[in-house]
């Protein structure tokens, strides 16, 4: 018999920065209801789905910006999200700030902030947490940028490498889960490491500006997209899995976000994709049995790869120049 679920990608249009979290989960919570009416399982909301995406203000003492973070979840403010979710028996992904006190690799107990995700159960279970590992931008101000990216400034690197998890018996078709967070979906490592875990389904949330403000040179804002798309498609078709790819779109305090959210399948191919920079949902049914061809044939990982040339992966960070070539002695 085969294993069909119904996803959906639930993209937010912006969220200004007077917005309250109040406002943001009641729109989601509209977004759920329309989910529900179509039958979906699992809805993905995008990266920092519940405040504007905030890396783009600059606090020169970076505890002014912790009421941008979450310390509980559920919260207060996000119970209702997941009474929702709960009472239509849909799974979600939600991403948002954290802010905890945890040990760090020392031991130490302190204040730490991520850009984390969580995929949540049906029945209201967090079954799935990760914190986002690439992290674009800067941790200064850059008067050259008309917009900053502070990532960098306001999150640590995420400390719970890339994990997959099995949905329980009887739960979303005992679906294989993975999560990647926007700029992730960039880095064929990341996929991979979900790949090696049987990752089924792929649930990732994106706020990706228009512009590219890293003041190396001009990119067309339809390559903008199309490096997005690329990426994932490119993903699934390495790692033989679907993922749901969800933007934040349209103009945030004055900043543009290029939305195009997708629902991608094993082969690659877009089978969903968003046409506004509102609030949409883009569903798909997923026959998660179409991710057997590739794991099976041409993406076998236990008979064609071979890791032990790949050490250079994992041994080194930067590029190195390649040696000169020089023409062989005459023996
Ligand atoms: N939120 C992100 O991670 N955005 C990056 C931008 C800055 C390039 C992205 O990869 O989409």
């Amino acid at each position: 018999m085969s294993r069909i679920i119904t996803v959906a990608a639930a993209q937010l249009g912006p969220i200004q920065k007077t917005e309250p979290r109040s406002s943001a989960v009641a729109r989601m919570i509209r977004l759920l209801e329309r989910a529900h009416r179509r039958g979906v399982e699992l809805v993905v909301f995008p990266e920092l789905a519940l405040t504007t995406f905030f890396p783009r203000h600059y606090h020169a003492d970076i505890a002014e910006a912790d009421h941008w973070f979450e310390t509980a979840m559920p919260s207060a403010e996000t119970a209702p999200l997941f009474e929702a979710a709960r009472r239509y028996g849909i799974g979600f992904h939600l991403g948002y700030a954290e802010l905890t006190r945890e040990a760090d690799e020392t031991g130490i107990v302190r204040t730490r902030r991520f850009n984390t995700a969580i995929l949540v159960g049906p029945e209201g279970d967090i079954l799935l947490k990760y914190r986002k590992v690439h992290l674009p931008g800067h941790a200064e101000y850059e008067p050259r940028r008309t917009v900053q990216h502070l990532e960098k400034r306001y999150f640590e690197v995420g400390n719970l490498g890339f994990p997959v998890i099995r949905a329980p018996m009887g739960t979303l078709d005992g679906l294989n889960l993975g999560m990647l967070i926007c700029n992730d979906r960039r880095w064929p490592e990341a996929w991979r490491v979900l790949g090696l875990q049987s990752v089924e389904l792929v649930a990732l949330g994106y706020n990706t500006p228009s512009l590219n403000m890293e003041g190396g040179g001009f990119e067309a804002h339809h390559l903008r997209v199309f490096h997005s798309h690329l990426s994932i498609q490119a993903g699934c078709y390495q790692n033989a899995c679907f993922a749901v790819a969800t933007a934040k779109a349209g103009v945030e305090d004055g900043a543009e976000l290029f939305g195009h959210s997708i629902i991608v399948n094993p082969h690659g191919e877009i089978i969903a994709m968003a046409a506004s920079w509102d609030d949409e949902l883009i569903t798909a049914d997923c026959d998660l049995d179409m991710c057997r061809l590739g794991r099976t044939t041409i993406f076998a990982f236990d008979r064609h790869r071979r890791p032990e040339t790949y050490r250079r992966i994992v041994d080194q960070v930067g590029a190195v120049e390649p040696p000169v070539w020089r023409k062989a002695e005459p023996r």
